[in-house]
Order: structure tokens, then sequence, then C-alpha cells
């Protein structure tokens, strides 16, 4: 039985559902460029191994970004390993519990020790005032994420670095096509990973990269992407596999070719929620610096309780109940998670603004596949929601 009903191209008929379900799709655009890339990959039957279209694919988004290396991987959560890795990090890494929890789960899954630090609430990104507080002789090194692609406070995080004589790593996995102060998301720190996973906005089905200025970190990224081993009889470092295949490149290679087109319709798309959710109690759509270059992917907004009358989770069952598909990115924070929760290395920090964040945050179908007309749909609900529940409920929060 087929799972999934490819048209219109926004809905999908997952089985355990039964019915349509209005949400994001991959951005699969320029179909033809890519299904003769794949002819000429079969033809040529060089598969993998750093063949031409991974070359292709990593000269193309350093250049895009604007950084001398782009080492091509398997995914983003990969790519952070790697790079991890690469920069010898070891001890205690300093990251948010506000992401998804492969970053904390990459810098695990290495023997390192997250510990996770409280967020700014303006960029949802590390706060840079805490993590000073959470240095320790064992911190080796800094991982921020850009949030929604919103950049953190690279200059705060570069200032402690180089005070504490620290690394710094983003994942920048939402943040491939974005600026800060005019500087391309990609070229800070010492390295910057990437995600170029099937529901991100450049997608090479599933795929990654480490971006850096670094020569001598990249070719150790490099080794280590391909077991070590500096050609097949040497065998020079420790290694795993986590190659980028030509077909995934292919699927990335038509992706950036159409970047200038999804990142419109996304800005369209989020510039009619912004609309059509203004002035609505309670409800805000997490803002996008226009003044910056952004990919525009994730449209998220965040449920006040105590101004709407109605919680995240009433959001999220209003929409679910009308087949539509939203996420709560990121919930519950990486600290509540296994396996952190009860490690006492990881939480050693209060953590209130992640906490409230996660509790509101939620992430609403967008990309070229959703309408205008859905969006209206998306918002109708959610207002329809703050609307009907908001007098009852702030009558019976005022009684108590
Ligand atoms: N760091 C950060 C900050 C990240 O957000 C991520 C990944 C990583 C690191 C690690 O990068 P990768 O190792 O993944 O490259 C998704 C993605 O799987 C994940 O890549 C992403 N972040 C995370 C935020 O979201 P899910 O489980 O929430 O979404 P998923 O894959 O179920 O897709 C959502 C909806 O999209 C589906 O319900 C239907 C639709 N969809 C999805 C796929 C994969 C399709 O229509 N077709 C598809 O092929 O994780």
């Amino acid at each position: 039985m087929s799972v999934i009903n490819w048209r219109p191209l926004n809905r999908v008929e997952p089985a355990a559902f039964g019915r349509p379900l209005l949400v994001g799709r991959p951005n699969v655009l320029r179909r033809e460029e890519f299904l003769a890339r794949v002819e000429d990959i079969l033809d040529r039957a060089w598969l993998t191994n750093n063949g031409p279209y991974v070359q292709e694919f990593e000269a193309r988004i350093a250049s895009l970004v604007g950084a001398r290396q782009c080492v091509a991987v398997a995914n983003g959560t990969l790519a952070i390993e790697i790079a991890a890795r690469a920069l010898e990090l070891e001890g205690e890494v300093i990251c948010p519990a506000f992401t998804f929890v492969a970053t904390a789960h990459a810098l695990k899954w290495c023997g390192l020790s997250p510990v996770f630090c409280d967020i700014d609430p303006k960029t949802r990104c590390i706060d840079p005032a805490q993590a000073e507080r959470l240095i320790t002789s064992r911190t080796s090194g800094l991982v921020g994420v850009h949030v929604w692609g919103t950049p953190c406070d690279t200059e705060a995080l570069g200032e402690l670095a180089d005070a504490y004589g620290l690394r710094v790593l983003y994942d920048a996995a939402h943040a491939f096509g974005c600026s800060r102060q005019g500087q391309m998301i990609g070229t800070f720190g010492d390295a910057e990973t990437f995600s170029f996973h099937a529901t991100k906005f450049v997608n090479a089905i599933e795929g990654g990269a480490i971006v850096t200025d670094d020569d001598d970190l990249a070719e150790r990224a490099r080794l280590m992407r391909s077991f070590g081993q500096a050609s097949p009889d040497r065998v020079v470092a420790l290694g795993t596999n986590a190659k980028l295949n030509e077909i995934s490149a292919a699927m990335g290679l038509a992706s950036l070719d159409a970047m200038d087109e999804i990142i419109e319709a996304n800005h369209r798309n989020y510039v009619c929620y912004r609309e059509a959710l203004h002035g609505l109690p309670g409800i805000t759509v997490a803002e996008h610096d226009e003044r910056e270059r952004h990919n525009y992917q994730y449209v998220a907004i965040l449920v006040d309780p105590a101004k709407a009358g109605v919680d995240r989770d009433d959001v999220l069952a209003a929409l679910k109940a009308r087949d539509v598909h939203a996420r709560p990115y990121f919930w519950p924070g990486c600290h509540q998670a296994a396996p952190y929760r009860l490690d006492l290395t990881a939480n050693r920090a209060p953590l209130p603004v992640t906490e409230r964040v996660a509790s509101q945050a939620l992430c609403l179908p967008t990309g070229p596949t959703v309408s205008t007309d859905d969006i209206r749909r998306v918002t109708d609900v959610i207002r329809d929601a703050v609307e009907a529940c908001r007098p009852q409920r702030v009558a019976v929060g005022d009684a108590w």
C-alpha cells in the first residue's frame, strides 16, 4: 500500500493518519536537471567515494558562503561529529539545550560531555553570559546553534573563546544562505556545519557539510570521513564512513540551482503568516532581520498562554484536528531527553528561557509547495483557537 499521496505535493497521507495532511514538503525543484545528473552518474558508474558531483557540490557551497574549505558528508549529525573530532575537542563542551537532539548526541557520541547553556530570549541562540559562567578547566569548546536561521552572537562567543582558549563550532543546520552583519554563515568560529536533510532549505536527501577557513582542519575532516585513509593502502588516522554519495550530491546541486526560487517562496510564506497573525494576542511570529540574507525555511510562532488563553499544545492539537502538521521544534529541550535528563554534568545551570521557549514554540508548514491559501487555512485555525478559548480561559484565570 502506498503511504504517500503525491498530489497535490504539500499533502502527505501517512498510513498512521489515514487522511491527507498539510505539511511542509521537501524542496524538490529542478527535477529535470537532477534526473540528467542521475543519468550521468549511472552512465559513468561512479556512485560514491568523492565523485565529481560531490566535488562540485563542495565547491559551490564554499563559494556561496565564502569559506576556503567545504567537506561534504553523509548528514548534518556526522558533520558535527567529524568537526568536533577534527577540532580535537575534549572533556566538556558548552552548547544550548534548545536545539535538535542531534547537536548534543553528536558531541556525546564523540565521548564529549555536553554542558547545557540557556538561550538569549531575543535570538533563541546560546546565551554568551551564561556560557562564560559554565566554563571550567575541563571546557574545550563552545558549540552555538543558529536556531531557525537566526545567527548566534558570534562576537561575544569569539571573545570568550579568545579569553579562555576555547574552540568555537557552529551547528548551522538551519542557517545555510543566512548572514550576520552581511557576513555569510559558514565563515564564523573555527568551523560551521550544515545539514542538507530532505526537510532542509537545501536538500540532498541526506547530507551535510563542514565549512572552515582552516586548511589543516579540513584535511583532517576529509581523512576522517573516509576511514582515515590517505590512500587505499595508507591508513593515517582514526576515521569513519561519512561519505556523501553522488545521487545525494546531484539532488543538492539541483537544490542549489533553485535556491533563489525557494527563498522567494519561503519569504512570501513568512510575510503571509506574519500579516495573518499580526495582532493576535499571545501569538508572536519569530522575526527575521530583513537587512540580512535569510532562507526563511522556518516559520516559528511562540504561543504565550497567559496572553493567548491557549497554550502551544492546544494550538498544535487544533491544527492536527484540521489535518495541519506543525512541529514543536524543539521540544523537549535536550536537557530533558535521554541520556541527559539525569546527567549532572550536562545540567549544571538553570535553563528558564529554554524551558519557556521550548514550551511555546511551534514551526508551521512552509516551503514552495505551501500556498498562500494553505497559510490562510493554518492561520484561521490558530485565530479560531485563540479567539474561541481566550475569553473563557482568561475568565477562569481571573476568577482564580
Ligand atoms: N542540528 C540541528 C539544529 C538540526 O535541526 C538537525 C536536524 C541536525 C543538527 C542534524 O542534521 P541531520 O543529521 O538530520 O542532517 C527533522 C529532520 O529529520 C532533521 O534533519 C532536522 N534537524 C529536524 C529539526 O527535523 P523530524 O523527525 O522532526 O521531521 P521529519 O523528518 O519527520 O519530517 C517532517 C515532515 O516532513 C514529515 O512529517 C513529512 C515531511 N517529509 C519528510 C521527509 C523526510 C516529507 O514529506 N518527505 C520526506 O522525505 O526531523
